[in-house]
């Protein structure tokens, strides 16, 4: 969007605009607690940050209500916080802790919550499309006006779950909306070094799915976009897919040296922040002064320092019920 676009959008809905800033800095603060939490090794194993890409999660998930569903992949931290599990039982999660989503079992790769609907979490890359496609199939046999959202990287489109899954929902005219985050990188593969085509809009547009990019810098942009195909959906245009171009200014995991991109690009992109983009945008138009800044950091960070201490204090479960949930519990009839 133009500033002159911005400006009018921010004019024409100043709450909305904030509250997008808001959701941003959520998942900012929420995954720099999570970074010193691992540095302290209190979270272990593989832990990949979404810093950088937050406009893309705080458009899409407002544009979409409570009956709908997720899918996300391993950088979903702020997926699942902005869907609305709580903050507290994401950090325990990612902590190990019996009290988090999964009772500790499941750690930052692979967060669930069905009172949401918020189906994952996914290590596998392209895992989680023929699972949206799924549940869309279900609601549609159902009769159910609900929409699967699923989100994932570009280093998917190289799978073949993508191919399928793009297929049999145009074939099937399945209500999900597909959100591929192309951040440029695959670990660190780049797209064009793996990809004739690096239009991936027409990838999908090549299944007879209606596709289109999107700055996935801009939160009102990716808003715009997901309400417009959300609305084509639900009214029965099947499956859309966005690409959102966005990058991410951390390294793919914590155990990335980075060699693969130079410094300077990291650089430019970080000079499209999204968070500050936004808010330097609402203190132009007058729709965010600095104290109202200051106390939305506040509150921010308040929620944020619970959810540690709150992970902090959590138990480890018992060694005796480590097998417990392999198999299904039957309940006495
Ligand atoms: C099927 C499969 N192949 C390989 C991997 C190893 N792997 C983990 S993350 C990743 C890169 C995926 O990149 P992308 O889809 O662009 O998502 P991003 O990490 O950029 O968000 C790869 C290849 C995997 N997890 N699953
Ligand atoms: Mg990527």
């Amino acid at each position: 969007m133009t500033g002159e676009v911005i400006a009018e959008r921010i004019s024409g809905d100043p709450a909305q605009a904030r509250h997008l800033l808001k959701q941003m800095l959520r998942v900012r603060r929420f995954e720099e607690a999570c970074v010193e939490l691992y540095s302290a090794t209190k979270i272990r194993g593989f832990l990949h940050v979404y810093i950088g890409e937050e406009a893309v999660a705080a458009g899409v998930m407002s544009a979409i209500g409570p009956e709908d569903a997720v899918v996300a992949t391993y950088r979903e931290h702020g997926h699942a916080l902005l869907r609305g599990v709580p903050a507290n039982t994401i950090m325990a999660e990612m902590c190990g802790r019996a009290e988090g989503c999964c009772r500790g079992r499941g750690g930052s790769m692979h967060l669930f919550d069905a009172s949401t609907r918020f189906y994952g979490g996914n290590a596998i890359v392209a895992g989680g499309l023929p699972l949206a496609v799924g549940l869309a199939l279900a609601d549609r046999m159902s009769h159910r006006d609900r929409v699967t959202v699923c989100f994932f990287g570009e280093g998917a489109v190289a799978e073949g779950e993508f191919h399928e899954s793009m297929n049999l929902a145009a074939l099937w005219n399945l209500p999900v909306l597909f959100c591929c985050e192309n951040n440029l990188y695959a670990m660190g593969t780049a797209l064009d070094r793996s990809e004739s085509q690096t239009d991936l809009a027409l990838k999908a547009a090549g299944y007879e799915v209606a596709a289109w990019s999107v700055d996935g810098m801009d939160a009102l942009a990716t808003q715009d976009a997901a309400r417009r195909a959300v609305d084509a959906i639900r009214a029965g245009g099947g499956p859309h897919f966005l690409e959102m171009r966005t990058y991410r200014f951390r390294a793919h995991s914590m155990f990335d040296p980075e060699l693969y991109r130079d410094k300077a690009e990291v650089q430019r992109w970080m000079e499209r922040d999204p968070l500050t983009q936004l808010r330097d945008a609402l203190t132009s138009a007058d729709a965010l002064s600095p104290e109202a800044w200051s106390a939305l950091e506040q509150e921010v960070d308040a929620e944020i320092r619970a959810a540690v201490a709150f992970a902090d204090a959590g138990t480890l479960e018992p060694v005796e019920e480590l097998t417990r949930f392999v198999y299904s519990e039957r309940t006495a009839s």
